[in-house]
């Protein structure tokens, strides 16, 4: 489903097993160094879903090779594999050919983690953004381009879910403003929920 110009929602496009590999792979990553920390903003602010960063790291409002605002370590590499995947992603989608894929971030959220309404213009390429959901079901809020504030539209994302962001929706503004705890899929033994975002950073 096109919500907007550019931007598609797939559910369950993950079966699964490729959601419990996703998963484990998370699990791994998220271990120290250079594992899940508390991102801080610069206006003193902290974030409620907690990251790691592959590829590149990510701290507020730029990237680095070290994680910066976690153990000083280097950042863990961004595998060809999840290359693969976003490349799949785009072509299911927006069917446009595109660069090569080189950093993850993913978010883990608990049943009282929310994300402000911000855009993602730390990359210099313009390339899709590639979202994937896993465990709780949460309401993503898919703004405008011109204010943080409406119009925008709700839409949930479940575990499993593939939402793809290029054209004029790479630049939008967009949030999580809930997460509804216990929701996710009981086989998959996630508490809470995760999401992984592939980009393309044309550094
Ligand atoms: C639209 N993550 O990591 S996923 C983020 O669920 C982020 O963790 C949210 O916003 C999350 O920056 C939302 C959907 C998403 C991700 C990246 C985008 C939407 C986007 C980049 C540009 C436009
Ligand atoms: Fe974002």
């Amino acid at each position: 489903t096109e919500i907007a110009p550019g931007a598609v929602h797939v559910p369950d496009w993950l079966s699964p097993d490729r959601q419990r590999d996703l998963l484990t792979a998370c699990r791994e990553w998220a271990r120290p160094p250079a594992g899940l920390r508390t991102v801080r903003t610069p206006g003193g602010g902290t974030m409620t879903a907690r990251q790691v960063c592959l590829g590149w790291h990510w701290y507020p409002y730029a990237y680095s090779r070290t994680t910066t605002d976690g153990d000083g370590t280097p950042v863990k590499p961004f595998p060809t594999w999840l290359d693969d995947l976003a490349q799949r992603a785009v072509t299911d989608t927006l069917g446009a050919p595109t660069a090569s894929y080189d950093i993850a971030l993913i978010n883990f959220y608990d049943g009282d983690a929310r994300m402000g309404m911000h855009r993602d213009a730390d990359e210099r390429s313009d390339a899709p953004v590639v979202s994937l959901s896993l465990g709780d079901t949460c309401v993503f809020r898919f703004g405008n381009t011109q204010t943080r504030t409406r119009p925008y539209t709700d839409v949930e994302l479940r575990s499993g879910d593939l939402f793809v962001f290029g054209g004029s929706s790479r630049l939008a503004y967009h949030g999580v403003p809930r997460v509804y705890e216990g929701t996710g899929p009981g086989e998959l033994g996630l508490m809470g929920r995760l999401n992984v975002t592939l980009r393309v950073s044309g550094f």
